[in-house]
Protein backbone atom coordinates (compact mmCIF):
# COMPACT_ATOMS: atom_id res chain seq x y z
CA UNK A 1 0.00 0.00 0.00
CA UNK A 2 2.77 2.69 0.91
CA UNK A 3 4.45 2.13 -2.32
CA UNK A 4 1.77 3.99 -4.21
CA UNK A 5 1.36 6.65 -2.20
CA UNK A 6 5.37 6.92 -2.18
CA UNK A 7 5.48 6.67 -5.83
CA UNK A 8 2.60 9.29 -6.56
CA UNK A 9 3.31 11.84 -4.14
CA UNK A 10 5.65 14.49 -6.44
CA UNK A 11 8.77 15.33 -5.20
CA UNK A 12 9.08 18.27 -2.68
CA UNK A 13 12.30 20.35 -3.09
CA UNK A 14 11.58 22.25 0.19
CA UNK A 15 11.60 20.66 3.56
CA UNK A 16 11.06 22.90 6.72
CA UNK A 17 11.75 20.65 9.76
CA UNK A 18 9.75 20.38 12.70
CA UNK A 19 10.54 21.72 15.99
CA UNK A 20 11.05 17.91 16.67
CA UNK A 21 12.96 17.09 14.03
CA UNK A 22 14.95 19.80 14.53
CA UNK A 23 16.05 18.75 17.68
CA UNK A 24 16.28 15.04 16.48
CA UNK A 25 19.14 16.35 13.88
CA UNK A 26 20.69 18.52 16.66
CA UNK A 27 21.33 15.51 18.93
CA UNK A 28 23.04 13.89 16.24
CA UNK A 29 25.14 17.13 15.12
CA UNK A 30 26.38 17.25 18.93
CA UNK A 31 26.87 13.67 19.38
CA UNK A 32 29.30 13.92 15.95
CA UNK A 33 30.86 17.61 17.28
CA UNK A 34 31.79 15.95 20.44
CA UNK A 35 33.35 12.73 18.44
CA UNK A 36 37.32 12.49 18.95
CA UNK A 37 39.39 14.69 17.80
CA UNK A 38 36.87 16.98 16.70
CA UNK A 39 38.53 17.66 13.29
CA UNK A 40 36.57 18.08 9.96
CA UNK A 41 38.99 17.27 8.14
CA UNK A 42 40.32 14.11 9.98
CA UNK A 43 39.18 10.87 8.33
CA UNK A 44 38.55 9.44 11.67
CA UNK A 45 36.02 11.90 12.58
CA UNK A 46 34.73 11.33 8.69
CA UNK A 47 34.34 7.99 9.16
CA UNK A 48 31.80 8.76 12.05
CA UNK A 49 30.39 11.65 10.15
CA UNK A 50 29.44 9.27 8.03
CA UNK A 51 27.80 6.10 10.31
CA UNK A 52 26.01 9.43 12.22
CA UNK A 53 24.78 10.77 8.97
CA UNK A 54 22.23 7.61 8.47
CA UNK A 55 20.66 9.10 11.68
CA UNK A 56 19.07 11.76 10.17
CA UNK A 57 15.46 12.40 10.64
CA UNK A 58 13.63 9.95 8.68
CA UNK A 59 11.70 12.69 6.47
CA UNK A 60 14.91 13.82 5.16
CA UNK A 61 16.76 11.18 3.90
CA UNK A 62 13.72 10.00 2.19
CA UNK A 63 14.54 13.88 0.75
CA UNK A 64 17.75 13.03 -0.08
CA UNK A 65 17.30 10.16 -1.46
CA UNK A 66 14.73 11.48 -3.85
CA UNK A 67 16.48 14.79 -4.78
CA UNK A 68 19.62 12.71 -5.32
CA UNK A 69 17.83 10.31 -8.15
CA UNK A 70 16.14 13.32 -9.54
CA UNK A 71 16.67 17.06 -8.39
CA UNK A 72 13.87 18.46 -10.24
CA UNK A 73 13.43 21.13 -12.95
CA UNK A 74 15.36 23.46 -10.72
CA UNK A 75 18.35 21.35 -9.63
CA UNK A 76 17.71 23.02 -5.84
CA UNK A 77 16.71 21.59 -2.46
CA UNK A 78 16.19 23.83 0.09
CA UNK A 79 15.91 22.70 3.86
CA UNK A 80 15.02 25.01 6.88
CA UNK A 81 14.71 25.09 11.00
CA UNK A 82 17.82 23.16 10.91
CA UNK A 83 20.13 23.44 14.30
CA UNK A 84 21.98 26.55 13.88
CA UNK A 85 21.39 28.93 16.99
CA UNK A 86 22.66 32.29 15.76
CA UNK A 87 23.25 33.93 19.25
CA UNK A 88 25.47 31.14 20.37
CA UNK A 89 27.76 31.84 17.16
CA UNK A 90 30.92 33.62 17.52
CA UNK A 91 31.67 36.57 15.34
CA UNK A 92 31.34 35.91 11.75
CA UNK A 93 35.20 35.80 10.43
CA UNK A 94 36.54 37.81 8.46
CA UNK A 95 40.11 36.93 7.10
CA UNK A 96 40.61 35.54 3.81
CA UNK A 97 39.87 31.83 2.49
CA UNK A 98 38.31 31.31 6.45
CA UNK A 99 37.86 27.94 6.69
CA UNK A 100 36.01 25.65 9.19
CA UNK A 101 38.26 22.73 11.04
CA UNK A 102 36.86 22.54 14.42
CA UNK A 103 33.97 20.03 14.43
CA UNK A 104 31.27 22.87 15.79
CA UNK A 105 27.57 21.38 15.79
CA UNK A 106 27.02 23.75 12.24
CA UNK A 107 29.76 22.26 10.62
CA UNK A 108 28.93 18.94 11.98
CA UNK A 109 24.89 19.57 10.30
CA UNK A 110 26.92 20.73 6.75
CA UNK A 111 28.39 17.35 6.70
CA UNK A 112 25.65 15.47 7.85
CA UNK A 113 23.63 16.10 5.03
CA UNK A 114 26.17 15.92 2.75
CA UNK A 115 27.41 12.76 3.65
CA UNK A 116 23.91 11.55 2.90
CA UNK A 117 24.34 12.58 -0.60
CA UNK A 118 27.57 11.21 -1.35
CA UNK A 119 31.50 11.81 -0.12
CA UNK A 120 32.52 15.39 0.51
CA UNK A 121 35.54 16.82 -1.24
CA UNK A 122 37.69 19.45 -1.34
CA UNK A 123 40.63 21.14 -3.74
CA UNK A 124 44.23 21.33 -2.63
CA UNK A 125 44.56 24.51 -3.85
CA UNK A 126 41.84 26.18 -2.53
CA UNK A 127 40.59 27.21 0.68
CA UNK A 128 43.67 24.70 1.82
CA UNK A 129 41.81 21.76 0.74
CA UNK A 130 39.28 22.49 4.07
CA UNK A 131 35.74 19.89 3.55
CA UNK A 132 33.82 22.60 5.31
CA UNK A 133 34.70 26.23 3.78
CA UNK A 134 33.68 29.88 5.36
CA UNK A 135 31.61 32.16 3.21
CA UNK A 136 32.24 35.44 4.06
CA UNK A 137 32.66 38.79 2.82
CA UNK A 138 36.26 40.26 2.89
CA UNK A 139 37.22 43.75 3.74
CA UNK A 140 38.96 45.39 0.53
CA UNK A 141 37.55 42.11 -1.62
CA UNK A 142 33.88 43.82 -2.37
CA UNK A 143 34.59 43.38 -5.83
CA UNK A 144 36.36 40.22 -5.79
CA UNK A 145 34.59 37.25 -8.26
CA UNK A 146 34.65 34.79 -5.38
CA UNK A 147 32.82 34.24 -2.36
CA UNK A 148 34.50 36.72 -0.60
CA UNK A 149 32.95 39.60 -2.37
CA UNK A 150 29.88 41.26 -2.00
CA UNK A 151 28.74 42.87 -5.46
CA UNK A 152 27.26 40.69 -7.81
CA UNK A 153 28.62 37.56 -8.05
CA UNK A 154 28.54 36.10 -11.39
CA UNK A 155 26.45 32.95 -12.30
CA UNK A 156 28.63 29.92 -12.16
CA UNK A 157 29.12 26.27 -12.03
CA UNK A 158 31.13 25.11 -9.67
CA UNK A 159 34.76 24.93 -10.63
CA UNK A 160 33.12 24.22 -14.12
CA UNK A 161 37.32 24.42 -15.56
CA UNK A 162 37.54 20.86 -13.36
CA UNK A 163 37.23 17.62 -14.72
CA UNK A 164 35.97 16.60 -10.54
CA UNK A 165 33.64 19.57 -10.25
CA UNK A 166 31.80 18.55 -7.57
CA UNK A 167 28.22 17.19 -8.16
CA UNK A 168 26.47 18.91 -5.21
CA UNK A 169 27.28 22.31 -3.21
CA UNK A 170 25.76 22.54 -0.12
CA UNK A 171 25.28 26.03 1.58
CA UNK A 172 24.38 26.15 4.87
CA UNK A 173 23.24 29.78 6.50
CA UNK A 174 24.36 30.63 9.98
CA UNK A 175 23.99 34.64 9.70
CA UNK A 176 22.35 36.36 6.84
CA UNK A 177 22.99 39.55 6.22
CA UNK A 178 22.10 42.51 7.70
CA UNK A 179 19.29 43.18 5.33
CA UNK A 180 18.17 40.26 4.54
CA UNK A 181 18.68 40.48 1.04
CA UNK A 182 21.38 38.74 -0.15
CA UNK A 183 20.47 36.20 -2.53
CA UNK A 184 21.87 33.20 -3.44
CA UNK A 185 21.10 33.02 -7.24
CA UNK A 186 19.86 29.90 -8.90
CA UNK A 187 19.29 28.93 -12.43
CA UNK A 188 18.93 25.70 -14.55
CA UNK A 189 19.82 24.39 -17.61
CA UNK A 190 16.38 22.39 -17.22
CA UNK A 191 14.31 25.78 -17.23
CA UNK A 192 16.70 27.86 -19.52
CA UNK A 193 16.84 24.60 -22.41
CA UNK A 194 13.48 24.83 -23.84
CA UNK A 195 14.24 29.17 -24.44
CA UNK A 196 17.71 28.93 -26.55
CA UNK A 197 17.53 28.65 -30.12
CA UNK A 198 18.49 25.30 -31.91
CA UNK A 199 21.52 26.84 -33.35
CA UNK A 200 22.84 28.01 -30.25
CA UNK A 201 22.17 24.63 -28.56
CA UNK A 202 24.06 22.95 -31.33
CA UNK A 203 27.17 25.03 -30.84
CA UNK A 204 27.04 24.76 -27.15
CA UNK A 205 27.20 20.85 -27.34
CA UNK A 206 30.91 21.88 -29.23
CA UNK A 207 34.32 22.01 -27.71
CA UNK A 208 34.32 25.71 -28.99
CA UNK A 209 34.96 27.74 -25.18
CA UNK A 210 37.54 27.74 -22.23
CA UNK A 211 36.96 27.73 -18.92
CA UNK A 212 39.90 28.95 -16.41
CA UNK A 213 40.20 28.34 -12.96
CA UNK A 214 38.16 30.79 -10.77
CA UNK A 215 39.82 33.54 -8.59
CA UNK A 216 39.55 31.55 -5.33
CA UNK A 217 42.14 28.89 -6.69
CA UNK A 218 44.75 32.10 -6.64
CA UNK A 219 47.03 32.58 -9.66
CA UNK A 220 48.63 29.50 -12.05
CA UNK A 221 46.21 27.10 -11.91
CA UNK A 222 44.39 28.88 -15.35
CA UNK A 223 45.48 26.46 -18.37
CA UNK A 224 42.66 26.02 -20.06
CA UNK A 225 41.51 23.66 -22.40
CA UNK A 226 38.97 23.25 -25.18
CA UNK A 227 35.30 22.15 -23.59
CA UNK A 228 31.72 22.15 -24.16
CA UNK A 229 29.53 24.19 -22.57
CA UNK A 230 26.34 21.76 -22.83
CA UNK A 231 27.30 18.09 -22.23
CA UNK A 232 25.36 14.38 -22.03
CA UNK A 233 21.56 14.06 -23.58
CA UNK A 234 20.73 16.53 -26.03
CA UNK A 235 17.20 16.88 -24.01
CA UNK A 236 18.06 17.35 -20.62
CA UNK A 237 21.94 17.91 -20.54
CA UNK A 238 24.49 19.20 -17.96
CA UNK A 239 26.07 22.42 -18.11
CA UNK A 240 29.59 23.54 -17.45
CA UNK A 241 29.79 27.15 -17.48
CA UNK A 242 31.17 30.23 -15.12
CA UNK A 243 30.23 33.66 -16.77
CA UNK A 244 33.32 35.13 -15.84
CA UNK A 245 36.14 32.57 -16.89
CA UNK A 246 34.69 31.08 -19.72
CA UNK A 247 35.61 32.13 -22.95
CA UNK A 248 34.56 31.84 -26.70
CA UNK A 249 36.58 31.02 -29.01
CA UNK A 250 34.76 32.16 -32.22
CA UNK A 251 31.82 34.32 -32.99
CA UNK A 252 29.10 31.84 -32.83
CA UNK A 253 30.73 30.52 -29.91
CA UNK A 254 30.30 34.04 -28.41
CA UNK A 255 26.70 34.44 -29.50
CA UNK A 256 25.55 30.36 -27.80
CA UNK A 257 27.12 32.08 -24.74
CA UNK A 258 25.20 35.03 -24.55
CA UNK A 259 21.88 33.24 -25.74
CA UNK A 260 22.55 30.93 -22.78
CA UNK A 261 23.13 33.90 -20.11
CA UNK A 262 20.49 35.48 -21.18
CA UNK A 263 18.18 32.11 -21.19
CA UNK A 264 20.00 31.72 -17.11
CA UNK A 265 18.87 35.12 -16.18
CA UNK A 266 15.20 34.36 -17.54
CA UNK A 267 14.49 31.55 -15.29
CA UNK A 268 17.09 32.50 -12.37
CA UNK A 269 15.76 33.01 -8.84
CA UNK A 270 17.10 34.27 -6.04
CA UNK A 271 16.94 32.54 -2.88
CA UNK A 272 17.41 34.80 0.40
CA UNK A 273 18.77 31.94 2.95
CA UNK A 274 18.42 33.18 6.75
CA UNK A 275 20.20 31.36 9.85
CA UNK A 276 19.15 27.82 9.71
CA UNK A 277 18.55 27.61 6.03
CA UNK A 278 20.75 25.31 4.04
CA UNK A 279 20.67 25.22 -0.28
CA UNK A 280 22.18 22.22 -1.77
CA UNK A 281 22.71 22.86 -5.41
CA UNK A 282 22.70 20.17 -8.15
CA UNK A 283 26.28 21.38 -9.67
CA UNK A 284 25.89 19.30 -13.18
CA UNK A 285 21.75 21.24 -13.57
CA UNK A 286 21.96 24.20 -11.21
CA UNK A 287 24.22 27.33 -11.39
CA UNK A 288 24.48 29.72 -8.87
CA UNK A 289 25.40 33.30 -8.33
CA UNK A 290 25.12 35.44 -5.55
CA UNK A 291 23.36 39.36 -5.32
CA UNK A 292 25.17 42.61 -4.11
CA UNK A 293 25.36 42.82 -0.41
CA UNK A 294 26.47 45.83 2.15
CA UNK A 295 28.69 43.83 4.31
CA UNK A 296 29.45 46.09 7.73
CA UNK A 297 32.40 43.94 9.12
CA UNK A 298 30.93 44.44 12.62
CA UNK A 299 31.22 40.61 13.21
CA UNK A 300 27.11 40.30 12.16
CA UNK A 301 27.84 39.92 8.56
CA UNK A 302 26.52 37.15 6.42
CA UNK A 303 28.03 33.96 7.01
CA UNK A 304 27.71 30.74 5.15
CA UNK A 305 29.70 26.60 5.62
CA UNK A 306 30.35 25.38 2.27
CA UNK A 307 30.53 21.94 1.32
CA UNK A 308 31.48 20.03 -1.86
CA UNK A 309 30.28 16.08 -2.49
CA UNK A 310 30.95 13.45 -5.14
CA UNK A 311 28.12 10.97 -6.08
CA UNK A 312 31.04 8.41 -6.92
CA UNK A 313 34.61 8.79 -5.19
CA UNK A 314 35.80 6.08 -7.37
CA UNK A 315 35.95 8.29 -10.27
CA UNK A 316 38.38 10.93 -8.73
CA UNK A 317 40.73 8.51 -7.08
CA UNK A 318 43.67 9.07 -8.95
CA UNK A 319 43.37 12.54 -8.07
CA UNK A 320 43.12 11.78 -4.39
CA UNK A 321 46.27 10.83 -2.40
CA UNK A 322 45.94 8.22 0.30
CA UNK A 323 42.38 8.06 -0.45
CA UNK A 324 41.38 11.08 0.77
CA UNK A 325 39.08 13.47 0.29
CA UNK A 326 41.27 16.43 -0.88
CA UNK A 327 41.75 16.44 -4.91
CA UNK A 328 45.51 17.41 -5.66
O1 LIG B 1 27.24 33.48 -1.38
C1 LIG B 1 26.53 32.71 -1.98
O2 LIG B 1 25.31 32.61 -1.77
C2 LIG B 1 27.13 31.80 -3.02
C3 LIG B 1 28.58 32.05 -3.21
C4 LIG B 1 29.21 31.02 -4.10
O3 LIG B 1 29.06 31.02 -5.28
C5 LIG B 1 29.98 29.94 -3.50
O4 LIG B 1 30.33 30.03 -2.33
O5 LIG B 1 30.27 28.96 -4.21
FE1 LIG C 1 29.91 29.16 -6.16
Amino acid sequence: MIDTVVAQTPRESHLTLTDEEREELGLVAIELADTAPQLVDDSKWLHAARILSGRLPLRLRELIRAYSHDPGQDGLLVLRNLPVDESALPPTPSAPESVQRTSTTEASVAALVSLQLGEMLAFRSEKQGALVQDVVPVRGRERAQSNMGSRNLEMHTENAFHPHRPDYVALLCLRGDHEGSAGTVVSSIRRALPLLPESAKRVLFESRFTTKAPPSFGRGNGQAALCRVLEGDIEDPDVRVDFHTTQPCDDEARQALEHLKNAFSEVKRNVVLHSGDLAVLDNRIAIHGRTHFTPRYDGRDRWLHRTFTHRDHRRSRPSRPGNGCVLS
